[in-house]
């Protein structure tokens, strides 16, 4: 019996390429041209599996184009670049890439954090730029993070990390809101506190954002958030672009509304907003929270092992439209 056919619509470790080679036909993209929605569509003609990134969009138009298609995974935790409505009416799997990234974009949420509330990346340029002649007293003073009170926006995985981390390493006070409040284990692990969203923004020296997108979430943070927020808070988005209104934060920025921001998604990346780029108080990063190599390597074989699963007739390992597998089912 011939192989299914799968597509691999980036580049990833070559090892993964090989362990999917072992159960498929693959078609990979390791020279990591960038494609069309129209050449996506063409090279899924006839693949039964799609390898993703939170870059590649699959809606109801691919959908239509690609009959054959059976399953979608994505390198990613976040799946809004999947229609996943779309995908269960048309009966096929999303599946996505949890937990394995929870602890290495927790450290960096803290590590953007630190980097944005102690200005160190503006303090680095400087240096850089010849600018050091003497030591002041105030020079890139910053904000402190321990005993601060540190504010998450969604809490999930991530965001019970990012808690941890503040209560337990660094002594911060935690309070966070959430559409799903934590039963009170959680609440106990975590040492946070639920606080409604507008105490959260009022009271936050320092918040972290890590709430999914849904266009329901679309500029939770803009100009009327930010000014609820202390003049000496810092913002950190390791969420997803468009949570926050970047051209009202850029303003918020100047403006000094708020001190700082450390963003590592960026509205219509890889595109960043230019006044962003031109305020010296903001971090900025190209969506790296879970680039550590172990972590991406953990992300690409969870994926791979949502395809061999699905496409050798076993359960998928993290299934985000279960309904489909009944459908199959019944
Ligand atoms: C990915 C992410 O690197 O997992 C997610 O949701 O945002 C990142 O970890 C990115 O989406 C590429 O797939």
């Amino acid at each position: 019996m011939s192989k299914p056919e799968i597509l691999v619509a980036r580049a990833v470790f070559p090892e993964v390429i090989a362990r999917l080679e072992e159960h498929f036909t693959v078609q990979a993209n390791q020279a990591d041209e960038t494609w069309s929605q129209a050449e996506l569509i063409a090279r899924l003609q006839g693949k039964a599996g799609v390898f993703t990134t939170g870059g590649d969009r699959i809606d109801a138009q691919v959908l239509a184009a690609c009959p054959q298609l059976k399953i979608c995974a994505n390198m990613a935790v976040g799946y809004n670049n999947f229609d996943l409505t779309a995908m269960t009416a048309a009966g096929v799997l999303a599946t996505n890439a949890p937990d394995v990234l929870t602890e290495t974009t927790a450290d960096f949420g803290f590590a953007l954090l630190m980097a944005t509330a102690r200005r160190i990346t503006e303090s680095e340029h400087f240096l850089r730029a010849g600018q050091w002649t003497k030591w002041g007293f105030d020079m890139f003073a910053g904000s402190d993070i321990h005993g601060a009170t540190l504010g998450i926006l969604g809490m999930g995985r991530i965001g019970q990390g990012i808690a941890k981390r503040g209560a337990h390493g660094f002594g911060m006070k935690v309070i966070y809101h959430t559409r799903s409040r934590l039963d009170a284990a959680l609440e106990a692990e975590c040492q946070a506190a639920y606080v409604s969203k507008d105490e959260l923004l009022a009271r936050a020296d320092h918040l972290v954002l890590v709430l999914p997108y849904s266009p329901a979430a679309h500029h939770t943070i803009g100009a009327a958030e930010l000014a609820q927020m202390k003049p000496t808070a810092t913002l950190i988005n390791i969420a997803r672009g468009g949570i926050v209104d970047d051209a009202a934060l850029a303003v918020a920025l100047r403006n000094k509304t708020i001190a700082a921001a450390g963003l590592d998604v960026f509205e219509g990346e890889p595109a960043v907003h230019p006044d962003l780029l031109t305020v010296p108080n903001v971090v900025l990063t190209p969506h790296i929270a879970s680039a550590s190599l172990p972590t991406r390597l953990a992300m690409a074989n969870l994926a791979a092992d949502n395809l061999i699963a699905f496409l050798t007739g076993k359960a998928p390992l993290t299934p985000l439209n279960p309904a489909v597998l009944a459908a199959a089912r019944a």
